[in-house]
């Protein structure tokens, strides 16, 4: 049993699997940010293999299924922490025509272990529902996940909507994904840009300090 199994597990969608493999290894001690960390790499190697045409669509949402179980048996470990002060109210989704969430869901786990509340909007979210869901909630953060380079447009219309509606000033604007890229966070104007999830709940901390 070793983390090199679970990836080969979450490899091969084998889910049943990897959801033993994830609860022996956490319950082994390891860490459910390492174990995140290197199925990150697995499903980064499916998106090549699917663009290289090795794999097809079903294997890659075998994949994807198999990884969201193992978050699944992970999100106890990630939530360990006590209580806490809420840092500050998130109003996260995936943007319009872009169903890729298992990303999102993780930082999602990560902000709120990190003491920050958080609207979950889900995935294929309009730019308009991001800035209606935000004023609702009375939110400080809006963070919108792309993990595809004909979505990351949306992530500017958003921050657009709000320039035109005079309410840029009122929300920071996180972007994340892995396409997306600091030099994308500066072009479109968001606030922050975020590679992975375990550094989203520190940058964001440190934003809304300024
Ligand atoms: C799993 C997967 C799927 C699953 C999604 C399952 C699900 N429930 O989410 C399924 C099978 C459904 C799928 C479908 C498709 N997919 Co897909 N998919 C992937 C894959 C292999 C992995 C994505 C993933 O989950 N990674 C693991 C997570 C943990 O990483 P992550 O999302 O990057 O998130 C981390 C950071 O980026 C960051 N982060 C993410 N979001 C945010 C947000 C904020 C605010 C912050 C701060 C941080 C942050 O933190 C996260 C945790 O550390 C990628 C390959 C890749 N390299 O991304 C392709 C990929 C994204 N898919 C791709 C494609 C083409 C598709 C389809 C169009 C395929 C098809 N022909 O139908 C459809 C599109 C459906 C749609 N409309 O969205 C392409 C996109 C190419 C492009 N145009 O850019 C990729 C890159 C594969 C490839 N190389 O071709 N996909």
């Amino acid at each position: 049993m070793s983390l090199q199994d679970l990836c080969k597990a979450v490899e091969t969608g084998d889910q049943d699997r990897g959801k033993d493999l994830a609860q022996k290894l956490v319950d082994g001690g390891t860490n459910p940010l390492e174990i995140i960390d290197a199925l990150t790499k697995v499903m980064d190697e499916i998106g090549e293999k699917f663009t290289r045409l090795e794999i097809f669509l079903p294997e890659m949402m075998m994949s994807g299924e198999a990884m969201s179980k193992v978050v699944e048996i992970l999100t106890p470990h990630l939530k360990k922490g006590g209580g806490g002060e809420p840092k500050g109210k998130v109003v996260l989704g995936t943007v319009k025509g872009d169903l890729h969430e298992i990303g999102k869901n993780i930082v999602k786990l990560m902000l709120q272990a990190g003491f920050f509340e958080i609207k979950d909007i889900g995935v294929d979210a309009d730019p308009m529902t991001f800035i209606k869901e935000a004023q609702e909630f009375g939110a400080d953060i809006i963070g919108a996940s792309s993990l595809m380079t004909t979505t990351m447009p949306h992530q500017k219309e958003m921050i657009d909507i709000l320039k035109d509606q005079g309410k840029r000033d009122k929300y920071k604007v996180v972007i994340g994904g892995a396409p997306t890229t600091v030099e994308w966070a500066e072009e479109i104007g968001a606030d922050l840009y975020a590679p992975d999830a375990g550094s989203a709940t520190q940058l964001l901390s440190g934003l809304l300090k300024k």
